[in-house]
């Protein structure tokens, strides 16, 4: 058809470079900036396809994370605000990986796969983070968008989750919200001031510093503080004014390097915070009066989480059922007391927040998060129902009823699209604001096990593969055997091993009873690797 010549014509300003193959992996593609301009256009004719066959508004970003400045990648979002159906990968990757000339026919291909109407109106959102690559890979985009006839709202900046929220706010008709940011810190900044409780406390602050990573989430804090009315003080470091994105700082050095970030200024005790450079990451931390750090990560804020909202659905008499998702890597302690102490169910996904949003939908009311911070919490429709009618419901005993207005108030805090740093950080403040705790008491739930993740380059990483959500080596021969002798020899062992999405290398993981000893573990598994 006419519009499959024009998409061809079209590459002619965005030449596939010989020799480079591209694949959409766990968060899209993701490569140095200067090579994606051809993955750019032909994933703004993609996004226009998936527009047409879901028949409503998809959303793109532009975005390589807490990967380093001259890096970049782009993802899709589905109408909802979920990441792109799975199925959908594979078309992406054949129509990145397509010659200029053979743009019609891979097109064609999905056309006939999914069967799609291309007379049909297509609309999408786009966005980027703080990357100077950002303009000129939206512009690629936008040509890929307009020879496809879509119609389209370039939002310039804006936070991963910020984009899933806007797209779902759209296509469910302002039942989430109203689709513009403005609308999403005025929801966020309605509930969480809802949920204040005022009153003397001993040992919550409300007071926070945090680290912005240089990027959007730092920005976006900003706009956001105006709303909070001083009911907390927030410091945003960080903000890159002066410092290079992601460089010493950010939610993943933070939990890599288990230390604090450059460019803060710390008092003992004080309530730290690292988003990650599109702001879908969050971990906390402190350092204590001897001067030791302490991190907070993901598996300290779902116990945090799944703890609080367990209590509100006790107090409210609802018989909903909540569950924690985690990967391997959660630290084996939190595993444990989630299962022993609060008596959660825990289930265990493979990396990649897909996996774990997926599990997630099989609870009324879903925990999930990577121990790298990233993570939110699934209501379903039913949960949503009764939550909602009980805090409507006059016959109810008033604590009950209160209950249940909490927990609507905590839905409309909490981001449902996809884990979210800003919207993370005000549900632990919640939390910790109405449980009057402070880094320290909510660090004491339990103690973390020492552990340590080794990469190791190999030649060709497909060769290790896993099973049981990559807790267990299926390939090479030979290898869990070996891993599994290693363990035993040491108290509270536990390690794995599984290839990278995101690099060209294997991980190891490891944990123990002390650090030297995860240390060991982790060096003699990865010797077995190579
Ligand atoms: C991607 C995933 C992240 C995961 C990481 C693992 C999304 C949006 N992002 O960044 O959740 O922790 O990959 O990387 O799914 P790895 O496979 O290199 O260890
Ligand atoms: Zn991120």
């Amino acid at each position: 058809s006419d519009i499959l010549a024009e998409a061809v014509k079209g590459a002619a300003a965005h030449p596939r470079p010989e020799g480079i193959q591209f694949a959409y992996g766990t968060a899209g593609f993701r490569d140095k900036s200067t090579i994606l301009d051809p993955v750019l256009y032909r994933m703004g004719l993609l996004a226009a396809l998936r527009s047409k066959a879901k028949k409503a508004t998809v959303a793109v970003m532009i975005t390589a994370s807490h990967n380093p400045e001259p890096d970049n990648g782009v993802k899709l979002v589905d109408p909802m605000g979920e990441m792109l159906e799975e199925s959908w990968e594979e078309h992406a990757t054949d129509l990145a990986n397509a010659k200029d000339e053979d743009i019609g026919s891979a097109l064609q291909r999905i056309i006939d796969a999914v069967d799609i109407d291309i007379s049909l109106p297509s609309d999408v959102f786009v966005a980027r983070d703080t990357r100077p690559s950002g303009p000129p890979l939206t512009q690629a985009l936008l040509d890929g968008l307009k020879v496809m006839g879509s119609t389209f709202t370039d939002f310039g900046i804006l936070t991963t989750p910020q984009l899933h929220y806007l797209v779902r706010c759209h296509n469910s008709k302002g039942a989430y919200g109203e689709p513009t940011e403005e609308g999403y810190y005025k929801k966020l900044a309605q509930a969480f001031l809802k949920l204040r409780k005022d009153g003397a406390k001993k040992k919550y602050e409300p007071v926070v510093i945090i680290d912005g990573a240089n990027g959007v989430g730092a920005l976006k804090t900003r706009k956001l503080q105006s709303h909070l009315h001083e009911s907390l003080r927030i410091t945003v470091c960080n903000d890159g004014s002066s410092g290079k994105l992601n460089e010493k700082c950010g939610a993943d050095f933070v939990k890599v390097q288990q230390k604090p970030p450059a460019g803060l200024e710390i008092q003992p005790g004080q309530r730290c915070v690292s988003f990650d450079g599109d702001a879908d990451r969050v971990v906390f931390f402190y350092v204590n009066k001897d001067g030791v750090f302490n991190l907070l990560d993901g598996d300290k804020i779902s116990t945090l989480i799944a703890g609080y909202l367990g209590e509100l659905v006790s107090a409210s008499g609802l018989q909903l059922n909540i569950g924690v998702v985690q990967t391997a890597y959660a630290n084996g302690s939190s595993t444990r007391y989630l299962e022993d102490v609060m008596k959660v169910p825990v289930s265990c996904a493979k990396t990649g927040v897909k996996h774990l949003h997926h599990k997630a939908l099989e609870f009324d009311v879903g925990v999930y998060f990577e121990a790298n911070g990233h993570g939110t919490v699934l209501f379903s429709d039913q949960a949503e129902q009764k939550i909602k009618a009980a805090s409507q419901d006059d016959s109810l005993e008033s604590s009950k009823r209160e209950a249940a207005t909490r927990l609507t108030l905590m839905m409309d805090l909490i981001n449902q699209t996809v884990g979210d740093a800003i919207s993370d950080f005000l549900v632990v403040e919640t939390i910790l604001s109405t449980r009057d705790w402070a880094a320290e008491d909510w660090n004491m739930q339990y103690r973390d096990l020492p552990s340590r993740l080794l990469k190791i380059k190999v030649k060709d990483r497909t060769a290790v593969q896993t099973t049981d959500a990559e807790r267990c080596a299926t390939a090479p021969a030979g290898l869990q055997e070996a891993i599994n002798k290693l363990v035993a020899k040491y108290q509270q062992g536990r390690s794995f091993v599984r290839p990278s999405g995101t690099e060209d290398v294997v991980r190891v993981f490891a944990e123990a009873d002390t650090q030297a000893n995860a240390d060991m573990l982790a060096h003699e598994v990865s010797v077995q690797v190579y």
